[in-house]
Protein backbone atom coordinates (compact mmCIF):
# COMPACT_ATOMS: atom_id res chain seq x y z
CA UNK A 1 0.00 0.00 0.00
CA UNK A 2 1.71 3.60 -0.77
CA UNK A 3 2.11 5.90 2.12
CA UNK A 4 0.11 9.58 1.90
CA UNK A 5 3.98 10.66 1.69
CA UNK A 6 4.64 8.92 -1.14
CA UNK A 7 1.47 10.32 -2.62
CA UNK A 8 2.63 13.75 -1.91
CA UNK A 9 6.05 13.12 -3.50
CA UNK A 10 4.96 11.89 -6.49
CA UNK A 11 2.56 14.31 -7.03
CA UNK A 12 5.18 16.97 -6.56
CA UNK A 13 7.44 15.71 -9.33
CA UNK A 14 4.48 16.17 -11.03
CA UNK A 15 5.09 11.81 -12.53
CA UNK A 16 1.30 11.57 -13.46
CA UNK A 17 1.24 7.85 -14.15
CA UNK A 18 2.77 7.10 -10.97
CA UNK A 19 0.85 9.37 -8.97
CA UNK A 20 -2.66 8.48 -10.61
CA UNK A 21 -1.58 4.73 -9.96
CA UNK A 22 -0.55 4.82 -6.34
CA UNK A 23 -4.02 7.06 -5.75
CA UNK A 24 -5.71 3.82 -7.12
CA UNK A 25 -3.76 1.77 -4.68
CA UNK A 26 -4.53 3.42 -2.16
CA UNK A 27 -8.43 3.42 -2.57
CA UNK A 28 -7.92 -0.27 -3.52
CA UNK A 29 -6.46 -0.54 -0.21
CA UNK A 30 -9.40 1.72 1.90
CA UNK A 31 -7.28 4.92 2.53
CA UNK A 32 -9.98 7.11 3.34
CA UNK A 33 -10.37 9.33 -0.03
CA UNK A 34 -10.34 12.52 2.07
CA UNK A 35 -6.77 11.79 3.20
CA UNK A 36 -5.49 10.88 -0.25
CA UNK A 37 -6.99 14.14 -1.30
CA UNK A 38 -5.32 16.42 1.19
CA UNK A 39 -2.08 14.41 0.40
CA UNK A 40 -2.50 15.75 -3.66
CA UNK A 41 -3.27 18.98 -2.04
CA UNK A 42 0.08 18.69 0.25
CA UNK A 43 1.84 18.27 -2.98
CA UNK A 44 -0.23 20.93 -4.42
CA UNK A 45 1.59 23.22 -1.78
CA UNK A 46 4.93 21.58 -2.96
CA UNK A 47 4.81 22.43 -6.80
CA UNK A 48 3.64 26.13 -5.07
CA UNK A 49 6.94 26.09 -3.45
CA UNK A 50 9.31 25.45 -6.05
CA UNK A 51 7.06 27.59 -8.09
CA UNK A 52 7.85 30.12 -5.79
CA UNK A 53 11.56 29.43 -6.32
CA UNK A 54 11.63 29.19 -9.56
CA UNK A 55 12.56 25.46 -10.07
CA UNK A 56 9.19 25.42 -11.20
CA UNK A 57 7.71 27.45 -14.00
CA UNK A 58 3.80 28.38 -14.97
CA UNK A 59 3.79 25.03 -17.35
CA UNK A 60 4.51 22.88 -14.52
CA UNK A 61 1.52 24.64 -12.74
CA UNK A 62 -0.89 23.73 -15.46
CA UNK A 63 0.77 20.26 -15.71
CA UNK A 64 -0.19 20.19 -11.80
CA UNK A 65 -3.71 21.49 -12.20
CA UNK A 66 -4.20 18.44 -15.15
CA UNK A 67 -2.94 15.73 -12.70
CA UNK A 68 -5.14 17.04 -10.32
CA UNK A 69 -8.35 17.13 -12.07
CA UNK A 70 -7.60 13.53 -13.15
CA UNK A 71 -7.06 12.84 -9.38
CA UNK A 72 -10.36 14.71 -8.35
CA UNK A 73 -12.31 12.36 -11.39
CA UNK A 74 -10.51 9.09 -9.56
CA UNK A 75 -11.92 10.51 -6.09
CA UNK A 76 -15.15 12.12 -6.77
CA UNK A 77 -17.44 9.08 -5.82
CA UNK A 78 -16.06 8.35 -2.35
CA UNK A 79 -15.96 11.90 -1.75
CA UNK A 80 -19.67 12.55 -1.85
CA UNK A 81 -21.04 13.19 1.44
CA UNK A 82 -24.50 11.65 1.12
CA UNK A 83 -27.82 12.88 2.51
CA UNK A 84 -31.69 12.87 1.17
CA UNK A 85 -33.48 16.00 1.15
CA UNK A 86 -32.16 19.51 -0.83
CA UNK A 87 -31.86 21.73 2.29
CA UNK A 88 -30.98 25.19 0.82
CA UNK A 89 -29.35 27.09 -1.81
CA UNK A 90 -25.64 27.77 -1.89
CA UNK A 91 -24.37 30.47 -4.87
CA UNK A 92 -20.52 29.78 -5.05
CA UNK A 93 -17.64 31.21 -7.08
CA UNK A 94 -13.90 32.45 -7.44
CA UNK A 95 -13.63 36.19 -7.42
CA UNK A 96 -12.64 38.39 -10.08
CA UNK A 97 -9.13 38.54 -11.33
CA UNK A 98 -8.56 34.59 -9.91
CA UNK A 99 -8.92 31.45 -12.33
CA UNK A 100 -8.30 28.76 -9.89
CA UNK A 101 -11.46 26.64 -10.09
CA UNK A 102 -9.70 23.44 -9.15
CA UNK A 103 -10.56 23.71 -5.50
CA UNK A 104 -13.78 25.48 -6.04
CA UNK A 105 -15.04 22.42 -8.47
CA UNK A 106 -14.44 19.84 -5.25
CA UNK A 107 -16.01 21.87 -2.97
CA UNK A 108 -19.43 22.61 -5.46
CA UNK A 109 -19.17 18.60 -5.96
CA UNK A 110 -19.63 17.96 -2.21
CA UNK A 111 -22.32 20.88 -1.58
CA UNK A 112 -24.43 19.07 -4.18
CA UNK A 113 -23.68 15.59 -3.36
CA UNK A 114 -25.16 17.25 0.36
CA UNK A 115 -28.09 17.63 -1.43
CA UNK A 116 -27.65 21.36 -1.81
CA UNK A 117 -28.56 23.42 -4.70
CA UNK A 118 -25.63 24.81 -5.59
CA UNK A 119 -25.70 28.02 -8.23
CA UNK A 120 -22.11 27.63 -9.87
CA UNK A 121 -20.78 31.53 -11.20
CA UNK A 122 -17.47 29.87 -12.39
CA UNK A 123 -14.22 31.73 -12.12
CA UNK A 124 -13.68 35.49 -12.23
CA UNK A 125 -16.82 36.18 -10.63
CA UNK A 126 -17.26 40.03 -10.72
CA UNK A 127 -18.84 41.35 -7.93
CA UNK A 128 -22.34 42.31 -9.15
CA UNK A 129 -22.74 38.69 -10.63
CA UNK A 130 -22.75 37.34 -7.16
CA UNK A 131 -24.79 40.01 -6.20
CA UNK A 132 -27.40 39.50 -8.98
CA UNK A 133 -27.65 36.02 -8.14
CA UNK A 134 -28.04 36.12 -4.66
CA UNK A 135 -30.98 38.10 -5.48
CA UNK A 136 -32.52 36.13 -8.34
CA UNK A 137 -31.85 32.87 -6.73
CA UNK A 138 -32.47 33.86 -2.70
CA UNK A 139 -29.46 32.04 -1.80
CA UNK A 140 -28.85 32.86 1.56
CA UNK A 141 -25.23 31.02 1.48
CA UNK A 142 -22.39 32.40 -0.70
CA UNK A 143 -19.35 30.71 -0.76
CA UNK A 144 -16.32 32.78 -2.18
CA UNK A 145 -12.81 30.60 -3.14
CA UNK A 146 -9.79 32.80 -3.86
CA UNK A 147 -6.10 31.68 -4.78
CA UNK A 148 -4.45 34.67 -5.26
CA UNK A 149 -3.90 37.63 -2.67
CA UNK A 150 -5.14 39.83 -5.04
CA UNK A 151 -8.78 37.53 -4.43
CA UNK A 152 -8.86 39.12 -1.10
CA UNK A 153 -9.68 42.47 -2.32
CA UNK A 154 -12.39 41.15 -4.81
CA UNK A 155 -13.86 38.99 -1.25
CA UNK A 156 -14.30 42.46 0.65
CA UNK A 157 -15.52 44.44 -2.12
CA UNK A 158 -18.08 41.71 -2.97
CA UNK A 159 -18.76 41.71 1.21
CA UNK A 160 -18.67 46.21 0.88
CA UNK A 161 -21.23 45.16 -2.16
CA UNK A 162 -23.94 42.91 0.06
CA UNK A 163 -23.92 45.70 2.43
CA UNK A 164 -24.82 47.84 0.12
CA UNK A 165 -28.18 46.02 -1.52
CA UNK A 166 -29.36 45.30 2.07
CA UNK A 167 -28.04 41.43 1.30
CA UNK A 168 -25.74 41.46 4.56
CA UNK A 169 -27.71 40.42 7.01
CA UNK A 170 -30.09 37.40 4.95
CA UNK A 171 -26.80 36.14 3.62
CA UNK A 172 -24.21 33.97 5.49
CA UNK A 173 -20.74 34.44 3.65
CA UNK A 174 -17.97 31.77 4.46
CA UNK A 175 -14.45 31.70 1.69
CA UNK A 176 -11.90 29.64 1.35
CA UNK A 177 -8.68 28.35 -0.80
CA UNK A 178 -5.10 28.00 -0.51
CA UNK A 179 -4.23 31.43 0.98
CA UNK A 180 -7.10 31.48 3.21
CA UNK A 181 -7.19 31.84 7.11
CA UNK A 182 -8.78 33.36 9.88
CA UNK A 183 -7.32 36.28 9.85
CA UNK A 184 -8.01 36.88 6.10
CA UNK A 185 -11.67 35.89 6.96
CA UNK A 186 -11.93 38.70 9.84
CA UNK A 187 -9.86 41.46 7.51
CA UNK A 188 -12.76 40.89 4.57
CA UNK A 189 -15.34 40.45 6.80
CA UNK A 190 -16.95 36.79 5.72
CA UNK A 191 -18.78 34.64 8.52
CA UNK A 192 -16.12 31.83 8.58
CA UNK A 193 -13.75 30.20 6.35
CA UNK A 194 -13.00 26.84 5.93
CA UNK A 195 -9.67 24.27 4.81
CA UNK A 196 -11.33 22.03 2.66
CA UNK A 197 -14.49 20.71 0.91
CA UNK A 198 -16.00 19.12 3.96
CA UNK A 199 -15.22 22.20 6.16
CA UNK A 200 -17.57 24.31 3.88
CA UNK A 201 -20.22 21.61 3.61
CA UNK A 202 -20.41 21.48 7.52
CA UNK A 203 -20.79 25.37 7.20
CA UNK A 204 -23.38 25.47 4.29
CA UNK A 205 -25.39 22.41 6.28
CA UNK A 206 -25.29 24.69 9.61
CA UNK A 207 -25.85 27.73 8.25
CA UNK A 208 -29.17 26.21 6.76
CA UNK A 209 -29.68 24.64 9.56
CA UNK A 210 -30.18 21.01 8.41
CA UNK A 211 -28.76 17.81 10.86
CA UNK A 212 -27.64 15.55 8.40
CA UNK A 213 -23.96 15.33 6.98
C1 LIG B 1 -2.61 24.64 -10.23
C2 LIG B 1 -2.23 26.10 -10.04
C3 LIG B 1 -2.45 26.97 -11.11
C4 LIG B 1 -3.16 26.54 -12.40
C5 LIG B 1 -4.66 26.55 -12.12
C6 LIG B 1 -5.40 25.49 -12.90
C7 LIG B 1 -6.88 25.49 -12.58
N1 LIG B 1 -7.64 25.03 -13.56
O1 LIG B 1 -7.32 25.89 -11.50
C8 LIG B 1 -2.73 27.67 -13.41
C9 LIG B 1 -1.50 27.24 -14.17
C10 LIG B 1 -3.79 28.13 -14.41
C11 LIG B 1 -2.34 28.79 -12.43
C12 LIG B 1 -2.22 30.12 -12.81
C13 LIG B 1 -1.70 31.09 -11.97
N2 LIG B 1 -1.19 30.92 -10.74
CO1 LIG B 1 -1.49 29.33 -9.68
N3 LIG B 1 -1.29 27.79 -8.62
C14 LIG B 1 -1.66 26.56 -8.80
C15 LIG B 1 -1.29 25.71 -7.55
C16 LIG B 1 0.01 24.94 -7.85
C17 LIG B 1 -2.34 24.74 -7.05
C18 LIG B 1 -3.76 25.30 -6.82
C19 LIG B 1 -4.72 24.16 -6.61
O2 LIG B 1 -5.45 23.78 -7.52
N4 LIG B 1 -4.69 23.53 -5.40
C20 LIG B 1 -5.46 22.30 -5.09
C21 LIG B 1 -6.88 22.64 -4.62
C22 LIG B 1 -7.68 21.36 -4.38
O3 LIG B 1 -6.74 23.31 -3.38
P1 LIG B 1 -7.52 24.65 -3.05
O4 LIG B 1 -7.81 25.43 -4.26
O5 LIG B 1 -6.82 25.31 -1.93
O6 LIG B 1 -8.98 24.15 -2.54
C23 LIG B 1 -9.22 23.38 -1.38
C24 LIG B 1 -9.37 24.22 -0.10
O7 LIG B 1 -8.63 25.42 -0.09
C25 LIG B 1 -10.86 24.41 0.05
N5 LIG B 1 -11.52 25.55 -0.60
C26 LIG B 1 -11.31 26.11 -1.81
N6 LIG B 1 -12.18 27.07 -2.07
C27 LIG B 1 -13.01 27.14 -1.00
C28 LIG B 1 -14.09 27.97 -0.72
C29 LIG B 1 -14.75 27.83 0.49
C30 LIG B 1 -15.92 28.72 0.77
C31 LIG B 1 -14.32 26.88 1.44
C32 LIG B 1 -15.00 26.78 2.76
C33 LIG B 1 -13.24 26.05 1.16
C34 LIG B 1 -12.59 26.18 -0.05
O8 LIG B 1 -11.37 23.21 -0.45
C35 LIG B 1 -10.59 22.75 -1.55
C36 LIG B 1 -10.60 21.24 -1.53
O9 LIG B 1 -10.12 20.73 -0.32
C37 LIG B 1 -1.09 26.85 -6.49
C38 LIG B 1 -0.19 26.51 -5.31
C39 LIG B 1 -1.03 26.06 -4.11
N7 LIG B 1 -0.54 25.15 -3.38
O10 LIG B 1 -2.10 26.54 -3.86
C40 LIG B 1 -0.59 27.99 -7.36
C41 LIG B 1 -0.78 29.45 -6.91
C42 LIG B 1 -2.16 29.64 -6.28
N8 LIG B 1 -0.71 30.18 -8.16
C43 LIG B 1 -0.04 31.29 -8.08
C44 LIG B 1 0.20 32.19 -9.15
C45 LIG B 1 1.16 33.32 -8.86
C46 LIG B 1 -0.42 32.01 -10.40
C47 LIG B 1 -0.32 32.94 -11.61
C48 LIG B 1 -0.34 34.45 -11.29
C49 LIG B 1 0.96 32.53 -12.38
C50 LIG B 1 1.30 33.38 -13.58
N9 LIG B 1 2.42 34.08 -13.44
O11 LIG B 1 0.58 33.44 -14.53
C51 LIG B 1 -1.55 32.51 -12.42
C52 LIG B 1 -2.80 33.30 -11.97
C53 LIG B 1 -3.91 33.31 -12.95
C54 LIG B 1 -5.15 33.95 -12.34
N10 LIG B 1 -5.44 35.20 -12.71
O12 LIG B 1 -5.83 33.34 -11.51
C55 LIG B 1 0.45 31.54 -6.66
C56 LIG B 1 -0.37 32.62 -5.94
C57 LIG B 1 0.51 33.55 -5.12
C58 LIG B 1 -0.25 34.66 -4.48
N11 LIG B 1 0.05 34.86 -3.22
O13 LIG B 1 -1.06 35.35 -5.04
C59 LIG B 1 0.37 30.11 -6.04
C60 LIG B 1 0.11 30.08 -4.51
C61 LIG B 1 1.76 29.44 -6.35
C62 LIG B 1 2.88 30.09 -5.57
N12 LIG B 1 3.26 29.53 -4.44
O14 LIG B 1 3.42 31.10 -6.00
N13 LIG B 1 -2.08 28.29 -11.18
Amino acid sequence: MPTLDEIKNTFAELDEDTALQLVKDALAAKVPAFEILKACQDGMTEVGRRFECQDYFVSDLMMSGEIFKQVSAILEPELKAGGSKTVGKVVFGTVKGDIHNIGKDIVVTMLKSANLEVIDLGVDVPVDRFISALTESGATVLGMSGLLTLAFDSMKATIEALKVAGLRDKVKVMIGGGPVDGNVCRAVGADDWGADAQHAVRLAKAWLGSTAV
